[in-house]
């Protein structure tokens, strides 16, 4: 059947699908499933797609089992020796289905401006016809899993459902760790709840439409990928491939793309609307017992995981950081219960990490290493001759021997010699929140945890300093829209261009950029209008590097002190110095208890060059100039002042 309308079954223009009376019913739901929209959406998908079977995923420890034996069975997952690995897998993909297609990324709006021009558009009437030829019997002698799921804990007010169909069981294994899945989502969406409709296809029927059964692969995908979203509608649909962000519906494309525009819509309704970002969360304790929440955004490869699991050092005695999010959060605006205050709540509405595995070692990131210990899938890593995994970064000792990524002998020896990894550079694992040692007793909250700070981070090797402080909401959202982060691909020359991301949002938001910027300027806004105080907002950058290209900054554990100098000026109780773009410490703010980290070191590292900043204020331009139709114009009054300030400073 084709489809031609819209397939938000919260629409009311969805077509009823006739079911032969009599005739026992091989697509009937279960009696569990009391929503009658659901099942007509389900039984409409697998009309399109026609799968030979449909199974309902319960969340049962039980029905995963089978799914993992099967899986097991064809190739898909290997099962990790249970005495060093309990309950966990290793999956390898095709060595062309590895990461997120940006290309292949669209943003279906009805109007093309209202994508912005950071995005892929395509008009929704010609991506539905490209969709539907596209999912046209693309599951024939495939089961169709209808895996539902809350971003959220269960019922809390800042949660949402969605339900994603999709022909493959590696999605549902990881699907049941990153996101509250199963049965209790059903019962509590209710009969007429609202879901957001996601629809996933690796595209490999293993049935022509001849009728001519093919043998299936270890790891089914089809060079043709479409990466979907149509924000209006709130619909996502997923063609070709199986991996992670591509696949995994609930993450980049529902909690940042589609979940983005929500929060955006909500401020015509309620006046503030809320907020879906590219976020780690974590809690900072003082000795004392005071305890402050932040919110941090810094693009790829600048080790957010590592930083929401930081270990104080030692000097640091008492001091707590706790981890509520790794990757993405979602905030809403509400009153403080005691106080009356408007304050901004925070959920993580993922319940595992999906976290990038090369790089995350006992000495980076002991935290996410316990972390890993049992019930882990682990995608495009190394397998050892003792049945464990292993990847660059995760011990100083490589193993003798191993099998890499793709299958092949790997030795120390051998990767010298070709250069070659045993992990793919984006090898995942998949791990539950809940066995994090640093996890927050109040990571699972419905309330969330109020926000008292945002940090926006990038990898920068000279320019900008190690911390600053703005001194209001705007120049906070203007730092934030400005940052930028240098690649770091491995081929020399390469190495070190500044990429502009603000928010770390520019692949994840499901609109215009330049309203998106608007959004938060408007949120700070009425919040100071219902005389509420806003969160302190900093920038933060730990890859300064001298001459000789070494980074300065310690990093890692020693992040804590700079944690500390925010946490002290949330309680208005540590100094700072006022320059071009905001306040940073000056080397007596900090704590150096326990690290040899003298005044000029320091210097190198919160030094501001105004010839540097004379070529930032450039690339701020092109960013600007870009965004210019939709471009808030206190974001220019913004950028003059600091043109003015730098102007000053030269002469
Ligand atoms: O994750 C990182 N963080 C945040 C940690 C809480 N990384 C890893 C790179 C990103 C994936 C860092 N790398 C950090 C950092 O703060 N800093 C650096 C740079 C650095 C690298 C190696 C050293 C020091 C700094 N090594 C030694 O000093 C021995
Ligand atoms: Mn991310």
């Amino acid at each position: 059947m084709p489809l031609t309308t819209s397939l938000n079954t919260n629409h009311p223009s969805i077509a009823q699908s006739a079911s032969t009376r009599g005739a026992p019913d091989p697509w009937a739901s279960p009696e569990w499933v009391r929503h009658q929209g659901l099942s007509e959406w389900v039984r409409q998908i697998a009309e399109l797609a026609q799968p030979e079977a449909i199974l309902w995923c319960d969340g049962s420890e039980s029905q995963n089992q089978l799914l993992c034996d099967q899986m097991v069975e064809a190739g898909t997952l290997r099962r990790l020796n249970p005495a060093k690995r309990p309950n966990s897998y290793l999956a390898w993909s095709d060595p062309s289905d590895v990461a997120r297609v940006e290309d292949r990324t669209f943003i279906c709006s009805n109007q093309r401006e209202d994508a912005g021009p950071t995005n892929h558009w395509v008009a929704p009437d010609a991506m539905r016809a490209t969709l539907n030829g596209l999912f046209e019997g693309c599951m024939r002698g495939r089961t169709l899993y209808v895996i539902p799921f809350s971003m959220g804990p269960l019922g809390s007010p800042i949660a949402q459902i969605g339900v994603e169909l999709s022909d493959s069981p590696y999605v549902v294994v990881n699907m049941r760790i990153m996101t509250r899945m199963g049965r209790a989502v059903l019962d509590q969406l209710g009969t007429d709840g609202t879901f957001v409709p996601c629809v996933h296809s690796v595209g490999m029927p293993l049935v022509d439409a001849q009728g001519t059964v093919q043998a299936d692969v270890a790891w089914p995908c089809n060079p043709t990928k479409y990466i979907v979203h149509f924000p209006e509608t709130r619909e996502i649909w997923s063609f070709g491939s199986g991996y992670g962000g591509n696949a995994l519906l609930g993450k980049k494309c529902f909690a940042l793309r589609i979940a983005s525009h929500m929060g955006r819509a909500a401020r015509d309704q309620d006046g503030m609307g809320w907020l879906a970002e590219h976020m780690l969360i974590l809690g900072v304790t003082s000795p004392s017992g005071d305890k402050k929440h932040i919110a941090a955004a810094f693009p790829s490869a600048c080790g957010k995981t590592n930083f929401a699991m930081l270990i104080p050092p030692a000097g640091f005695d008492g001091w707590k950081v706790t981890t509520i999010g790794d990757d993405i959060a979602w905030i809403r605006p509400r009153p403080d219960p005691v106080t009356g205050q408007m304050r901004l709540y925070a959920i993580n509405p993922e319940a595992g990490y999906f976290g990038v595995a090369p790089g995350t070692g006992y000495k980076t990131n002991p935290n996410a290493m316990a972390t890993l210990h049992a019930n882990v899938i682990f995608t495009n890593v190394a397998l050892t001759d003792d049945g464990d995994v292993w990847w660059e970064g995760m011990s100083e000792e490589p193993p003798a021997h191993c099998l890499d990524w793709t299958g092949r002998d790997w030795t120390p020896e051998s990767a010298r010699a070709e250069g070659r990894k045993a992990a793919h550079p984006n090898a995942r694992f998949t791990a539950p929140a809940s066995q994090c040692p640093s996890v927050d007793p109040a990571w699972d909250d419905p309330a969330g945890v109020a926000i008292d700070a945002f940090i926006f981070g990038g990898r920068r090797s000279s320019t900008v300093p190690l911390v600053t402080e703005a001194r209001d909401w705007v120049e906070g959202v203007y730092m934030a829209a400005t940052m930028g982060s240098e690649t770091t691909a491995a081929a020399a020359g390469q190495q070190g261009v500044v990429r502009r991301d603000p928010f770390a949002m520019l692949p994840f938001c499901g609109y215009h950029m330049g309203d998106y910027f608007a959004h938060w300027l408007a949120l700070g806004e009425a919040l100071q209008q219902s005389g509420s105080t806003v969160p302190h907002i900093f920038c933060v950058n730990w890859f300064r590097t001298d001459e000789q290209g070494r980074f300065v900054w310690p990093g890692f554990g020693d992040n804590m002190r700079v944690l500390r100098w925010m946490f002290d000026r949330l309680n208005g109780q540590s100094g700072g110095t006022e320059h071009l773009f905001g306040v940073t410490p000056r080397y007596e703010d900090l704590d150096w208890q326990g690290l040899d980290f003298g005044p000029t070191r320091y210097q190198r590292i919160t030094s501001i060059e105004s010839a540097q900043w004379q070529e930032e204020l450039k690339l701020h331009d092109e960013l600007f100039e870009r965004l210019a139709q939709r471009m808030p114009p206190a974001l220019r009054v913004a950028r003059d002042a600091l043109a003015e300030r730098l102007r000053l400073a030269v002469a």
